[in-house]
């Protein structure tokens, strides 16, 4: 999700039903890292797993500027004590080095990294769709600031064209390919939000939800490619973007008036 100019050639792509069951995930002597959210209501995603970004200049190009700042602290992330991290998105304004943003959120990446190919499982769900959310699972391949030659592997994000239809997405150097999930899902309930990747050459990302897969692309990055998962909820960028008279994105909405959008998740786990 951290450019758009893939992603609206991507949400142009149909989606194709393959309904081929994949077999479980990896078993757990496998998993090199999880969270299952389990603590108290209010606490902080574990230090010792995640890391909470903070800053306000979020997006690429001017005309995909995101509108929020991200905190940390707990103001934006944090246990519901039922075993799941919560991020809010919040209409809220806050200044920051003179400048106002109208916008909190959080975003958090695992301190782990994975390893030269691997898998990420998720289970997620989101409140309901407001105007100008962008909620997102994903992994993003470091160095990033090479972005995208490492890759960005997005399980699920949502945000495009103003349509609560969430999509998963390849980012390299070659492919920027992706489609919403086929037969269209429920975003406000549970679903498991699944990639399966190897690097190199050969490279390929295989994406599944509920256990089913949906779709193998090629996912051509060197071969260490070491990779962060990350969970956050955007604002604006994407989200936001409108289609204009003359057929560019360039034209913006405003998110919604009292924006309050939350990305919840039962657990994130990798092998
Ligand atoms: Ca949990």
């Amino acid at each position: 999700m951290r450019f758009t100019t893939f992603l609206r050639t991507a949400a142009a792509v149909a989606a194709t039903a393959a309904s081929v069951v994949v077999p479980a995930s990896a078993a757990q002597a496998d998993w090199v890292f999880n969270d299952d959210f389990t603590g108290v209501a209010g606490a902080q995603p574990a230090a010792a797993r995640w890391t909470q970004q903070t800053g306000c200049q979020w997006g690429g190009r001017p005309a995909d500027k995101e509108r929020q700042c991200y905190t940390d602290g707990g103001h934006n992330a944090k246990l519901d004590g039922n075993g799941n991290l919560v991020i809010t998105a919040r209409d809220e304004s806050t200044t920051v080095d003179g400048v106002t943003y109208d916008y909190t959120s959080a975003r958090v990446e695992s301190n782990t990294l994975i390893g030269s190919g691997g898998g990420v499982e998720v289970r997620a769900r989101m409140s309901g769709f407001e105007v100008g959310a962008w909620p997102a699972i994903w992994t993003l391949g470091q160095p990033e600031d090479a972005w995208p030659q490492y890759g960005e592997l997005d399980l699920m994000e949502n945000g495009g064209g103003g349509s609560w239809v969430p999509q998963w997405h390849v980012h390299t150097a070659t492919n920027g390919n992706g489609a919403a999930f086929p037969g269209g899902i429920d975003p406000s309930q549970w679903h498991i939000y699944e990639v399966e990747w190897t690097t190199g050459p050969g490279g390929t990302a295989k994406f599944s939800i509920d256990g089913v897969f949906i779709a193998e692309e090629p996912f051509v990055v060197p071969a260490n490619s070491p990779a962060k998962i990350i969970l956050n909820v955007a604002v604006g960028g994407w989200a936001t973007d409108r289609q204009c008279p003359d057929g560019s994105w360039d034209c913006k909405v405003e998110p919604d008036a009292d924006l309050n959008s939350t990305l919840t998740v039962d657990y994130a786990r990798a092998w």
